[in-house]
């Protein structure tokens, strides 16, 4: 009769789940035009230890945003095309991080919640969103018309693409970077035809939350309310870009898996 094997105590022993998104570098990505009043007013709260990188893209600022960026010993790159999506496009390349937080230095986003927003993304979620609308959080930015744009959006991408968001439209929100390529985000050809039809370029964040419900991704929100604006200008396109999210909404039914 044969001994049972003794367990073997020299495999190759994998560090815990935690100690490895524990290590996970962060990068906090300002997309800037002409937001020096924000700037001045927020950046003073955001703690340099709470991240590992800060990088500003400029859209070509000429009020002195990259310059006080600069100053502030920040990454700094200067968007070469033209459309907020590009700032991102752009950005990819030179993030550190594996988390990427995109952050508005308008005023809209509430600094204090980076933390929390992190630790959320170290349980292992693939994106957490700060939501305006969930848990008694609420927007003082929007008016009537983004209020019911931002709901009318997110009603129909949880309808029609099974995600279960409070807010899928806004800016604030930490991700996985990787996820930018695996959800197609980097390429042209994501966005091409709603920006032929409607002369415009679009932002990112409605066809990552539509491809990250349709992928069935692991995401969650925090609440977080959203400030009214710092000083500049409100550069959205109500017309243009809500036919273009809406275009990508009723697309994205049948085009791309
Ligand atoms: N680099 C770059 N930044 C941009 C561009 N367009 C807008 N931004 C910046 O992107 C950030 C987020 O802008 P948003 O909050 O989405 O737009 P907004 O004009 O404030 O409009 P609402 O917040 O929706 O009312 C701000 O810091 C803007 O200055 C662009 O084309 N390139
Ligand atoms: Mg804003």
């Amino acid at each position: 009769m044969t001994a049972p094997r003794p367990a073997r105590t020299d495999t190759l022993q994998l560090p815990p789940a935690w100690a490895i998104l524990s290590r996970m570098k962060t990068t906090l990505l300002m997309p800037t035009l002409n937001e020096i009043d924000g700037m001045r007013a927020i950046m003073p709260r955001v703690r340099r230890e709470w991240v590992d990188q800060i990088l500003v893209v400029d859209g070509g600022s000429t009020d002195g945003t990259a310059e006080y960026a600069r100053e502030q010993g920040y990454d700094l790159l200067a968007q070469k095309q033209r459309g907020i999506r590009y700032a991102y496009i752009e950005a990819m390349e030179h993030i550190k991080g594996d988390i990427v937080i995109t952050f508005s230095p308008d005023g809209n986003s509430i600094p204090e919640l980076i933390p929390p927003l992190i630790e959320k993304m170290r349980e292992g979620y693939d994106m957490v969103i700060v939501s305006r609308y969930a848990d008694g959080a609420h927007s003082e930015d929007d008016d009537w018309v983004t209020a019911f744009g931002n709901h009318m959006f997110t009603a129909l991408i949880n309808r029609c693409h099974g995600g279960h968001y409070t807010d899928a439209m806004v800016i604030y929100r930490a991700w996985r970077k990787p996820l930018f390529f695996e959800l197609d985000l980097d390429k042209d050809r994501s966005y091409a035809t709603e920006e032929r039809l409607f002369f415009t370029r679009v932002g990112v964040e409605p066809l990552l939350s539509i491809r990250a419900a349709k992928r069935k991704l692991n995401y969650t929100e925090i609440p977080g309310d959203e400030p009214a604006r710092a000083g500049g200008e409100r550069k959205l396109q109500v017309i243009r870009w809500g036919s273009a999210y809406l275009f990508e909404v009723i697309r994205e039914i049948w085009i791309w898996r």
